[in-house]
């Protein structure tokens, strides 16, 4: 297993639709297991291919308190087959956009159809936190941050002292070519 470095925004790579895995063979349990491992590390409760820089339809969630047992989720090309029609709202951060935070409403409820660890087709049906995380996770894929959700002038707000962060702490050179 190893630690993968998490992309910060803003970045094109952020901004991609994903591709879809063929199956889930031993590379992408790799990315699976190499995807939880940076979670945890974060720590992160979820992550998305794209925040480590693989443009492909897979994310890792585990939304289990720090003195419960891990409960990791792996899934592949993950597809919403029902939503609630009442909403939740959750004050949302992202690994992305670190110490950056918002509220976002979302279905409050849902049920997700996924390829698992083993390439078997599994649906779940999840609801709270893990219904947010999981929502948040399948945005990644489509190339939407949970700022999308928010009106432009706060995104703005926080995509800008994003920018300056990373101008800050990057050299000119390393940057024209992220
Ligand atoms: O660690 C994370 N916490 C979180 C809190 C509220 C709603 C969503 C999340 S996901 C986030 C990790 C992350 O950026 N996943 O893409
Ligand atoms: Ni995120």
């Amino acid at each position: 297993m190893a630690l993968l470095p998490i992309i910060t925004a803003p970045d094109p790579r952020l901004k991609k639709v994903c591709a879809p895995v063929e199956a889930v063979d031993d590379e992408i349990r790799r990315l699976m297991d190499d995807m939880l491992e940076t979670m945890y590390n974060a720590p992160g409760i979820g992550l998305a291919a794209p925040q480590v820089g693989v443009l492909k339809r897979v994310i890792v969630v585990d939304v289990a308190g720090e003195d419960e047992e891990r409960a990791p989720l792996f899934m592949a090309n993950p597809e919403l087959t029902w939503v609630s029609d009442d909403d939740s709202n959750y004050e949302e951060g992202c690994l992305s956009l670190p110490e950056h935070y918002g509220d976002v409403v979302r279905p409050a409820a849902i049920t997700v159809r996924y390829l698992d660890r083993e390439n078997e087709i599994r649906e779940l049906k999840a609801e709270g936190l893990l219904a947010t995380c999981i929502q948040h996770e399948m945005d990644h894929l489509e190339g939407i941050l949970f700022v999308d959700h928010m009106t432009a002038l706060k995104r703005n707000m926080i995509l800008r002292k994003l920018l300056k962060a990373k101008k800050a702490d990057k050299p000119l050179a390393s940057y024209a070519t992220a």
